[in-house]
């Protein structure tokens, strides 16, 4: 009895302490001394970007501890909508997904954490984070109080921020402050219904405590339709910017509080076609200097890019089309490999002189591995795999559907139908209205004809006879992330032409490549393709032994033109060697085993090099410069 009284005045004396160690926990703004405050001490955040779908579960406690002995005091991190609910209403936070996980890491590396959980991220992913089944309503207006898209962001909140709650700062976690929607201001609908209905959302899941923030360009509009009474504004904006001028700007909105930049850009990112971009780390060091100086607030973005594995990139459309490759380096301080450089050394000594930066060596880069080439064998068209690639066989329409419409929403779909008469001579295929998205791939009974590409190649000649099969096949490069063109359908959309007529009649065949591969497959039961034409969508396999050592690598694939690569079942991402400036693609460790044979399986959608062979390096090339 004694006992039991015993153990009950521990639980109430612990319990007490445990709520008044909590109790002191806080985090607000300083108004009067335009200053955070951190269990009431003022506080200033140095702050690096990092995004937990873009790197690998495997090494996210070696980018945290590396980002925390830089000397940063926090990281800030988008949750990307459509990384967690892919199917409306089926959430996933397992494995690269556990963002419980990549939150108990932070804190026990000691980063406190600036979350930005959208519901709109932009971000160069894929529909700016949106997941593309809300465009299954034609009439969806995104990011506006729309009831539709309302209903669909108040389902995911109520999940999300249900397991943010127990994180913040005050509730014993490591999360400082939330920002709400982003960049909001940039977007054409400037709908204040909108941002009065997240701000409610988010205050009555994560109380009245939180410090909930915006964030928006470096414009006097952007700011007018961004910012909101309740939520804390700050901005945007990077080198070669007048910091003065725009923490003016910031006080115009915000008259007293910290100075805030959000995203102070350490490099940019890269379009397929373009050349690659590059910030010089004293103008970025420089900057930082001066902001630090004026006692402000300041997030790296990005400090660690990572990479868009699978087909996560987003892309841009300003005045066209452009498609974002695969690696996000961003050229940021930690490379997408997770790999210090030179200008995270200037930055860590710019950042010495403001606070205790950790002693101790500086994590060194992770070992690379060049395991050579690889020979890759054909094992296949996709025209001529479809009952594997398309199990539930083809979906049967008149006028073509979109992915959306047959809910497939990424990778690829085959369109196919007859060719309604002889054509001896050269005849137009015509996308009229631009409306192929993004990329097709044509063939006529197997033989490859060509490409067309939204923006770019609309028209193509095919030949062919009556009846002969006409397979489109689309590819899917990634949602627009930026402005107004966000609802970014993909597929053919509206009819093609074919001479003066309208084609109909078709079987559209969903293809579940990453399921194929991931099972095992191509290995087992495809026939081999060598009888097949040499160009054209299909399907290369090798394999490699890695002697016993799994560690990072980079793929290249010189002479190929254009695809995706999968790696032991692993969707590793697009490349396109014949546009660059993207060469090789990181192929982290955790993904090569050490004593089983390895697999790789390349969907090439066009040519493949005459010599069929790959090669694993230990470096990487984004640029189309050879290094
Ligand atoms: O918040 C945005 C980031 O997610 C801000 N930004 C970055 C990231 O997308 S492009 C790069 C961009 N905003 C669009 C402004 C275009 C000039």
């Amino acid at each position: 009895m004694k006992l039991e009284r015993l153990c009950l005045w521990i639980s109430l004396l612990s319990s007490a302490l445990i709520f008044a160690v909590w109790a002191e926990r806080s985090f607000s703004i300083d108004y009067r001394r335009n200053s955070f405050l951190k269990d009431g001490e003022q506080f200033r955040y140095i702050s690096g970007s990092i995004h937990y779908s873009r790197v690998p579960r495997y090494y996210w406690r070696d980018r945290l501890l590396k980002l925390y002995m830089s000397g940063l005091n926090a990281i800030q991190v988008y949750v990307m909508w459509n990384y967690h609910e892919q199917e409306q209403g089926q959430y996933s936070f397992e494995g690269d997904r556990d963002l419980d996980h990549f939150l108990h890491l932070a804190n026990e590396t000691g980063l406190l954490v600036i979350l930005r959980p959208g519901p709109y991220v932009c971000a160069e992913w894929d529909m700016g984070g949106l997941p593309a089944w809300l465009l299954q309503n034609p009439k969806i207006i995104l990011r506006s109080a729309d009831p539709d898209y309302m209903q669909a962001v108040s389902n995911w909140m109520a999940v999300l921020l249900t397991k943010i709650q127990p994180w913040l700062y005050q509730n014993g976690g490591n999360i400082i402050s939330v920002q709400v929607e982003n960049e909001y201001g940039s977007y054409f609908a400037c709908d204040y219904n909108y941002m009065r209905t997240l701000r409610l959302l988010f205050r009555s899941f994560l109380g009245e405590d939180v410090v909930l923030f915006t964030t928006d360009g470096n414009t006097d509009k952007e700011l007018v339709c961004g910012t909101l009474e309740g939520l804390y504004t700050t901005i945007d904006f990077g080198t070669g910017t007048n910091i003065t001028a725009a923490f003016q700007r910031q006080r115009r909105f915000e008259p007293k509080g910290p100075l805030v930049n959000s995203e102070f850009y350490t490099g940019w990112l890269d379009h397929w076609g373009d050349k690659h971009s590059s910030v010089q780390s004293q103008e970025v060091s420089k900057m930082l200097r001066e902001m630090l100086s004026m006692g402000a607030n300041v997030n790296m973005y990005m400090f660690e890019g990572g990479t868009n594995f699978g087909y996560w990139n987003g892309a841009d459309y300003d005045p066209r089309f452009r498609p974002v490759v695969t690696s996000y380096d961003y050229d940021a301080p930690l490379t997408e490999a997770g790999d210090p450089t030179e200008k995270l050394q200037a930055i860590r000594d710019i950042i010495k002189d403001f606070r205790d930066v950790p002693a101790g060596p500086f994590p060194p880069a992770t070992l690379k591995m060049a395991y050579g080439f690889v020979m890759l064998q054909k094992m296949g068209n996709v025209s001529s795999l479809l009952d594997v690639l398309s199990p539930q066989g083809p979906v049967r329409s008149k006028n073509p559907l979109t992915f959306e419409e047959i809910k497939q929403y990424y990778g690829y779909v085959l369109y196919r139908t007859l060719l309604p008469w002889n054509l001896p001579d050269p005849t137009p295929l015509i996308s009229p209205m631009n409306g192929i998205h993004d990329r097709s791939y044509i063939s006529v009974n197997g033989v490859y004809q060509g490409v067309m590409e939204r923006d770019v190649t609309l028209v193509i000649n095919v030949t062919g006879r009556e009846g002969d099969r006409l397979d489109v096949l689309v590819e899917n490069m990634g949602r627009v992330n930026f402005g107004s063109n966000i609802n970014d359908y993909k597929g053919i959309l509206g009819n093609l032409i074919l001479g003066n007529d309208v084609l109909s009649d078709w079987l559209i065949f969903p293809l579940d490549v990453d399921g194929v591969i991931a099972k095992g497959l191509p290995q087992a039961g495809w026939h081999d393709g060598k009888s097949e034409e040499e160009t054209g969508p299909a399907f290369y396999s090798g394999t490699f032994n890695s002697n016993g050592v799994s560690r990072d690598t980079f793929i290249k694939l010189n002479g190929w033109t254009k695809g995706q690569v999968f790696i032991n079942g692993f969707n590793v991402g697009r490349f396109w060697a014949a546009r660059g400036p993207q060469h090789t693609l990181y192929v982290p460790a955790s993904l090569i085993s050490a004593t089983l044979t390895n697999n790789i399986t390349v969907l090439e959608l066009e040519k493949p090099a005459n010599h069929r062979r790959v090669v694993f390096t230990d470096r990487p090339q984004l640029d189309n410069i050879t290094v």
